[in-house]
């Protein structure tokens, strides 16, 4: 059986609990046959000094490999390229892209970099496993160096319309790299209908078979791959002592009052003012939830350094201090906004806790807090999940109420459903989605990739 090789931006040591569902299920692929996980170390050095520098180290029968980057390199690669230009314009989000600032020289460097560090430490029937918009130009590099290994790459962010990537002034070399892949997996169906549209219209690649393309002498296969969580290792979480502490306190506090809570990293994806907007809005609407609907907000320090994030930052804290001073009282704030990032151990008795999940992004690969929100719900009295139509989730998660986060009147009209819902509909509809998120989980998603690559012909 063929090594696992896992590349992506961050590394995570997959046996501390901080590490979450994603590392936890990637360390469990790399255990099985024993693998190199390699990506950034996290240490931002000055220019000329150990730029590059390699470290590794073992985890079980894990190497995590890293290395450091320059200043420049960060500010080039990894917050100008990749957060400046391509996070907006992957989000449909054309307006808040930087293409001027000529970013994408770090970023081909920072790339062609990863390549030569981690070119030494393969072999030649490793399957190597790329992920996320940082990376897309890697297999180019590497293979560019002589490599043949099977390559994969995973987008976890949405694919846009062709025309919308289009606009990228170099999408042409980025597509071209895209060829350099065996496997290109994306999150869902509407991602996969895209991509093929753009490798046929803009790459004039060939359609060779079914989600196959052919064009620069490869053969690309695409194909939707939804990421799921791991339902048991978060359910557990929940039986945990900080989760069972969270849900007495909140119980005890809001015994009287109905919770809604919402967990996001701050970012302008995730359509936080809206949110609020909506929430305002159901106030005003539904007098009767006034001195009850209480909106716990956790919002993630997340990219401060990029310049949108300061923006949307100023507009939800105007949002929340506005709703506060125009409808709270003495006893009773309806917004409680945390802008700190919550111990993943208390998260899950947070959403345990909430009648309602608000999970109402603009744009989104698929969403984790929605499938982590229906996995510890208690089914003999769970919480609704108020999911936005343009979550790749809600592809999936047909039984949450799916809303258009730009409609704040029907947001706030599905949020007055869902706090009034009958239990009756409750279970049912959580009975459901449970379902899907236990067929759909971590593990079947990373099978399913890893089955697709090792398919492919190398
Ligand atoms: C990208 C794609 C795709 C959030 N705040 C806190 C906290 N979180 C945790 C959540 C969840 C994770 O972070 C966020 O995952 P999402 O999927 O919601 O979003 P992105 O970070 O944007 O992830 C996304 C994902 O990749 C996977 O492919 O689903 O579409 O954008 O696990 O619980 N965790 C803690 N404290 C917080 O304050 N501990």
């Amino acid at each position: 059986m063929s090594r696992l090789v896992v590349v992506s931006n961050r590394v995570a040591d997959p046996r501390k609990t901080a590490a979450g569902g994603l590392a936890v299920a990637l360390g469990e692929a790399l255990a099985e046959t024993g693998g190199l996980w390699f990506g950034t170390s996290g240490t931002v050095v000055d220019s000329g000094h150990g730029e590059g520098k390699l470290h590794t180290h073992r985890a079980g029968n894990v190497t995590l490999a890293t290395v450091d980057l320059t200043q420049e390199d960060h500010d080039s690669y990894y917050r100008g390229y990749a957060n400046g230009v391509l996070w907006p314009v992957f989000h449909y989000r054309l307006d808040l892209a930087d293409f001027d600032a000529g970013h994408i020289e770090g970023y081909r460097r920072v790339n062609r970099m990863f390549a030569h560090r981690l070119r030494p430490l393969l072999q030649p029937d490793d399957v190597i496993w790329v992920h996320d918009y940082h990376l897309i130009p890697l297999a180019a590099e590497l293979r560019a160096m002589g490599c043949q290994q099977r390559i994969g790459f995973f987008l976890h962010i949405p694919v846009p319309p062709p025309l919308i990537l289009a606009a990228i002034p170099a999408h042409d070399w980025l597509m071209r790299a895209l060829f350099a892949y065996d496997l290109v997996g994306v999150q869902s169906q509407a991602d996969l209908t895209h991509l093929s549209r753009y490798l046929l219209s803009e790459a004039g690649a060939e359609a060779v078979g079914e989600n196959t393309f052919g064009a620069f002498n490869r053969q690309l296969r695409t194909g939707a791959f939804p990421i799921g969580i791991d339902v048991d290792e978060f359910t557990a979480l929940a039986d945990g002592e900080e989760a069972r502490a969270m849900i007495a306190t909140l119980r005890e506090q809001y015994a009287k009052r109905q919770l809604l809570a919402g967990v996001d990293r701050l970012d302008y994806s995730k359509g936080l003012p809206q949110r609020v907007r909506a929430f305002r809005t159901l106030l005003e609407r539904y007098p009767e939830n006034r001195h009850s609907a209480t909106l716990i907000q956790v919002a993630a320090p997340s990219r401060e350094d990029v310049h949108a994030y300061g923006d949307i930052r100023r507009e939800l804290e105007g949002l929340c201090g506005a709703v506060n001073g125009d409808f709270g009282d003495i006893d009773w704030m309806p917004v409680r906004y945390i802008h700190r990032t919550v111990a993943r151990k208390r998260v899950p008795g947070l959403y345990r806790s909430a009648r309602v999940g608000l999970v109402t992004p603009l744009r989104d690969g698929m969403n984790l807090v929605a499938k982590e929100f229906v996995a510890v719900q208690d089914p003999a009295d769970p919480g609704v999940l108020v999911l936005s139509r343009f979550a790749g989730a809600a592809e999936q998660l047909r039984d949450a109420l799916l809303v258009n986060p730009y409609d704040t009147q029907a947001t706030a009209d599905a949020i007055q459903r869902a706090l009034h819902m009958p239990l009756q509909e409750r279970q049912m509809r959580h009975a459901r989605l449970l379902e899907e998120i236990r067929r759909h989980d971590v593990h079947w998603w990373r099978r399913g990739f890893l089955a697709a690559l090792t398919e492919t012909s190398a």
